[in-house]
């Protein structure tokens, strides 16, 4: 159990700020008139005693209060460039931002839980006792801001008024870290102390570079206070690290409906996009996937494109199950993007739409264009990236595999603006869970109770990619959401039993997995590499639109249901494909032996981890007793003829 305001408040006890009149007194001497008239929009005394304790900690030679004016977010990225920390491209709009090489991803090594005593964190993750963090708070990042801007902007984690939203507040020296915050969240600057009182809570996260250099690396920190909701981070400047409303936030808010919002919300690492089906309905999605499986493309095969990082869900009071996306941007990785598989991204990053957006740790050519990994282009002659000087013969990347754009969805052609901002949120009826596998589950299969649709999402296998600092091999990935999970996963894994059973749901969703990475090799294919393309993404999401509907009908077999041969094929037509049924056999088969030993390496890890909820094992066993029965009548490798 998390206990909320509970041991030291680390930047009250470094500040020693406890008023909101000896907060206001310390930032009068350090803001000027116009700074200050801005502040006085802010009431929230705690906000304020916040603000002014980092101040004390960070000891900056003055404070900007971004009100995320057109003015100031205009001014945030003017600072960024004149500061260094950002440099103009050849398209209008067009920034480059590069992060140091060993700040390429989140930095999983330097980032800890703070934990009181008695308090139970995550096996994945790192934690540090208060009182050594507290120490290396006061240590390490005090005077850090010497000489330089503190910079306080008030942004919200969703639409203003949504019932998951949460306001927050970053404070940082870096522009960089302002300029992607306006991009990538909504304002809550005047509507802040309202939306305080709605949610009951607010977020603070406290950010210096400190002196940025290879060899202060090793003095990065990210710290989370889950008890006082306080995010501290330096010596770095990759967003996932410093820009902590994103994943540092984002754990918070699982905290929440964890511990205090059980059975009505979640909080997942998920997009959200809308397809229109027949007669123009529209049937809205949310899926989550691991950092670099092709999460932001899925989301953009939708006609309406919601988010394509986070998702904020509870459940209305008419049984729906609504979701907000807490960002307005999008922070997407970059490699592999390209015309066939992304054109409504392309149009904004080839600079063919206007758009504002900073390209970070990608190659940029001598006339400020933009190259990458993947962009299906040619070389360009010369250039320079986060490592220095490139040409081609250097031998070096173009970019780094987790080079990434930031972008505000507005740009985005597919975007549904109004929808995306409304506080009334999504109505979900499909939910999707990715994996990464070459050999083992089919292309796409829908849970037929929540349970079995729970443990879709616990079950989740992965390829590690760029995203994380010094990640390899094939990782579990429960949820998508596991590196995200603060408390002991059982807690989580509860609260999603509880939400999807819960009888407050009026009509349940239709719960999938999706694999989009098996090979030919693997499935007895003639050719080399994946059975399908980016673009066949359309038709799974196509048929998942078609199930929730009740429009086709599928097979039921021991892992859930799988479409039929014929209720793909005018799918694939659609995408202008044809989908032989040779290809219909190799990608949906049953790899019997596959899938049980993935089912028994999910048993023996869970195995290990205590007070696991029982249904979990349930549904691993029944599918186990279902697969051997299934073996035993049709060997190892079930044609889908054979379940027909
Ligand atoms: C992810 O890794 O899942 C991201 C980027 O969305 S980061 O901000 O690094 O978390
Ligand atoms: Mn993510």
């Amino acid at each position: 159990m998390l206990r909320l305001n509970h041991g030291n408040d680390i930047l009250a006890s470094i500040g020693a700020i406890t008023t909101a009149a000896d907060a206001r007194a310390l930032l009068e001497g350090l803001t000027d008139e116009d700074n200050l008239r801005k502040l006085d929009t802010i009431t929230t005394a705690e906000a304020l005693i916040k603000i002014a304790n980092a101040a004390v900690l960070f000891q900056p030679r003055d404070i900007w209060i971004n009100d995320s004016s057109a003015e100031a977010m205009a001014f945030a990225r003017k600072r960024a460039v004149e500061e260094g920390e950002e440099f103009t491209m050849k398209n209008p709009g067009h920034t480059c931002h590069f992060d140091l090489p060993e700040d390429q991803g989140r930095m999983v090594n330097q980032t800890f839980y703070i934990v009181n005593d008695d308090e139970e964190t995550s096996v994945l993750a790192k934690k540090m006792h208060r009182d050594e963090a507290h120490a290396y708070v006061r240590e390490v990042m005090s005077g850090l801001m010497k000489g330089r801007t503190m910079t306080v902007s008030f942004w919200n984690r969703g639409p203003t008024g949504a019932a998951a939203a949460v306001p927050a507040i970053m404070i940082t020296d870096s522009f960089y870290v302002v300029h992607s915050g306006n991009i990538l969240y909504p304002t809550v600057f005047a509507a802040f102390d309202a939306e305080v009182q709605r949610a009951g809570t607010f977020f603070t996260n406290c950010h210096s570079m400190g002196e940025l250099s290879s060899e202060n690396i090793p003095k990065a920190r990210i710290f989370m206070d889950r008890s006082w909701f306080t995010t501290f981070s330096c010596y770095c400047t990759y967003a996932g690290n410093p820009l902590l409303l994103k994943k540092g936030n984002h754990r918070f808010a699982v905290d929440l409906c964890t511990y205090f919002r059980k059975e009505d919300q979640l909080s997942e690492h998920m997009f959200i996009t809308g397809l229109t089906g027949p007669g123009g309905r529209k049937t809205f999605f949310a899926g989550a996937a691991p950092s670099g499986c092709g999460k932001t493309t899925t989301a953009m095969v939708g006609t309406d494109f919601i988010g394509d990082d986070l998702a904020q869900m509870w459940i209305d009071g008419q049984g729906t199950i609504r979701a907000v996306n807490p960002e307005i941007g999008i922070f997407g990785i970059i490699e592999d993007v390209n015309w066939e598989g992304d054109p409504y991204l392309m149009e904004c990053i080839e600079g063919k739409k206007p758009a504002e957006i900073i390209f970070s740790n990608i190659l940029v050519d001598d006339e400020g264009l933009p190259h990458w990994t993947g962009d299906r282009q040619p070389d360009p002659a010369h250039g320079r990236n986060y490592l220095g000087e490139w040409t081609p013969d250097l031998g070096r990347h173009r970019s780094h595999p987790n080079s990434r754009f930031t972008l505000p969805c507005t740009s985005i052609d597919n975007f549904n603006a109004d929808r995306a901002r409304s506080a009334e949120g999504i109505p979900v009826s499909v939910i999707t869970y990715s994996g990464r596998d070459a050999d083992t589950m089919v292309p796409v299969w829908v849970a037929r109770t929540p349970d079995e649709g729970v443990a879709i999402g616990a079950s989740i296998v992965s390829k590690a990619t760029a995203t994380e600092v010094g990640a390899t091999g094939v990782n579990r990935q429960p949820w998508a959401n596991a590196p995200f999970i603060p408390g002991p996963l059982t807690d989580y894994m509860q609260a999603q039993f509880l939400f999807f059973n819960s009888s407050k749901i009026a009509q349940k969703p239709v719960m999938a997995g999706l694999n989009y990475f098996l090979t030919h090799e693997a499935r007895g294919g003639s050719g080399k590499g994946l059975l399908g393309e980016k673009k066949d993404v359309k038709a799974w999401l196509g048929w998942l639109e078609l199930y929730a509907h009740g429009d086709v009908k599928g097979y039921d077999t021991p892992i859930g249901v799988i479409p039929r041969h014929e209720e793909l094929v005018p799918l694939f037509a659609a995408i202008g494909k044809e989908y032989p049924r040779e290809l219909y056999e190799m990608q949906f088969a049953l790899y019997v032996d596959n899938i049980l030993r993935r089912i028994d390496l999910q048993m023996a890890a869970y195995g290990k981890e205590a007070n696991l909820p029982p249904q979990l094992f349930a549904v691993y066993e029944r599918q186990k007793a279902d697969l051997n029965a299934l073996k035993a009548a049709h060997g190892s490798v079930v044609p889908v003829s054979d379940l027909a």
